[in-house]
């Protein structure tokens, strides 16, 4: 007979399958954890009204349910983007520049800056981008977009602020420091699937996402072979 531990127990099996990350502000388009893998989690339509988010400095929040992932954010310029290649180049085919360091989070709340004015790609007062959060735990590259519009002097709701920056405290390579010309968007997507190890993730949504590749490695690995480049 079933005894009332083992139904407990299948609950909490059930309830740790959901939602391997979210993207809690700005707000994403949309979550489906099924879906997660894909092109801004599943959600390839730009989200309307925009959100309004700082031209400087301003946080990201993301929760984690692994209980270690990299992450990366990177931007789209296009007004309507459709891939991973609109995160590539802007219409005029200048690199974009990633938006973080690429570091690790620890399960639960993670927050971490963007200064998207200073990526260098020309965004201005009312400029219309996507922002991606590439998020890997142990079970393949996951992604969710947000839509915004960058307002110069925007102040974010006070509890939204970053206490801890993770993406200062735990870079594994920098964004800043390196030509980024390397770090774009297509770079990692195409490497995601490069290298395999066994995951540690108590994270497995399906049998078809409950791979055991570790793409974040070979994301670092190729970024930080290029950083070397950059520094003979
Ligand atoms: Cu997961």
């Amino acid at each position: 007979m079933f005894s009332i531990q083992s139904i407990l127990a299948a609950a909490f099996v059930a309830s740790t399958a959901m939602a391997h990350f979210t993207l809690d502000y700005p707000t994403s388009r949309g979550f489906n954890d099924d879906n997660e893998p894909q092109y801004c989690g599943g959600f390839p339509n730009v989200a309307s009204p925009r959100q309004p988010f700082p031209l400087g400095k301003g946080p990201i929040h993301i929760d984690s349910h692994h209980s270690l992932a990299t992450v990366v954010a990177f931007i789209s310029t296009s007004s309507s983007p459709t891939g991973f290649n609109d995160f590539n180049t802007t219409s005029n085919g200048t690199s974009i520049p990633l938006a973080s360091s690429i570091f690790q989070v620890k399960q639960g709340d993670a927050c971490f800056n963007v200064d998207l004015g200073s990526l260098g790609v020309g965004l201005t007062n009312g400029s219309e981008v996507t922002l991606q959060v590439q998020y890997d735990g142990g079970d393949g590259n996951l992604y969710q977009c947000t839509d915004l519009v960058l307002i110069e002097g925007y102040s974010v709701p006070s509890n939204e602020t970053c206490t801890t920056d993770a993406s200062l405290t735990n870079a594994t390579t920098s964004s800043t420091s390196s030509s980024s010309a390397s770090g774009t968007a297509s770079s990692q997507a195409s490497t995601a699937s490069a290298s395999a190890k066994p995951s540690s993730s108590s994270c497995s949504t399906s049998g078809a996402f409950a791979r055991t590749e570790t793409a974040g490695l070979g994301l670092v690995g190729a970024l930080m072979g290029v950083a070397g480049l950059t520094l003979l």
